[in-house]
């Protein structure tokens, strides 16, 4: 058996068309059942519904034996399990497009808090991508964990700063924030569990190379 990790929402949906390319129906709609684990038109090919900060841990631990992730949920994870061996990172799936930014409330300073030297309160989920980002301006920061609503933190004051996913910008329009940095363009990627890899290379090459081809089709 064949197990790929995906989160619902926009990874499941814009996953759909490639998983057709390699000739693979997922056979429930998430957003209709309760089943965490989704069978597909091909026998030997199962699809199990995760958090999308999960489908890494599943992957590198081989709960699935590939999965698709943000590559800002990829750093993050990185950072915090000191590294990801055992996962194996083939393809840029250029699918789910966003950037990492700083944004705060139109009414901040941010050049000139940023010029005198000021220390920032930053909110966000990407806290090491935030930490790498201001260390390597030399801009001091105090940051503050959230696991979601990063908007709302410095419309509270709970931060100046946030740190976070934009792709319109209309999220941040509609509370008055105003992106000020961008940190990094953001895709999605395939992730392959390497052990997988090796064991099941005949069932999950076809996959990638699959994936690859309808990718370089539409890139
Ligand atoms: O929602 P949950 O807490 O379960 O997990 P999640 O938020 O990590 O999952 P999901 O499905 O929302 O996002 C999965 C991946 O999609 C992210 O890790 C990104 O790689 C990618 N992606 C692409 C995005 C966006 N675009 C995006 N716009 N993820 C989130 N957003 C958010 C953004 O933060 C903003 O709050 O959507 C909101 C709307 O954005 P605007 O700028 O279009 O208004
Ligand atoms: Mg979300």
């Amino acid at each position: 058996m064949i197990t790929l990790a995906l989160s619902k929402g926009r990874i499941f949906d814009e996953t759909l068309p490639l998983l057709a390319a390699a000739g693979i129906e997922v056979l429930e709609d998430p957003e209709k059942s309760r089943k965490l684990i989704l069978p597909t038109s091909q026998p030997g090919v199962r699809v199990v519904l995760v958090r999308a900060s999960d489908v890494p841990t599943y992957v590198q631990y081989g709960g699935a034996d590939l999965g698709v992730t943000g590559l800002d949920t990829l750093i993050e994870h990185r950072a915090e399990w000191g590294g990801a061996t055992g996962l194996y990172q083939p393809l840029d799936l250029h699918i789910a497009k966003c950037r990492v930014s700083v944004a705060v409330r139109a009414d901040f300073d941010y050049a000139n808090a940023v010029r005198q030297g000021s220390r920032l309160r930053v909110a966000s989920k990407y806290v090491n991508i935030a930490r790498d980002f201001f260390a390597a301006k030399g801009v001091h920061v105090d940051l503050i964990k959230l696991y979601g609503s990063m908007e709302l933190a410095p419309l509270t004051g709970l931060a100046d700063a946030i740190v976070d996913l934009v792709s319109t910008g209309n999220t941040l329009k509609a509370n008055n924030l105003v992106e000020v940095e961008r940190i990094m363009d953001i895709s999605s990627r395939l992730v392959v569990n390497q052990a997988s890899l090796k064991l099941k290379q005949d069932r999950i090459r076809p996959i990638i190379d699959a994936f690859a081809a309808a990718v370089a089709k539409r890139t």
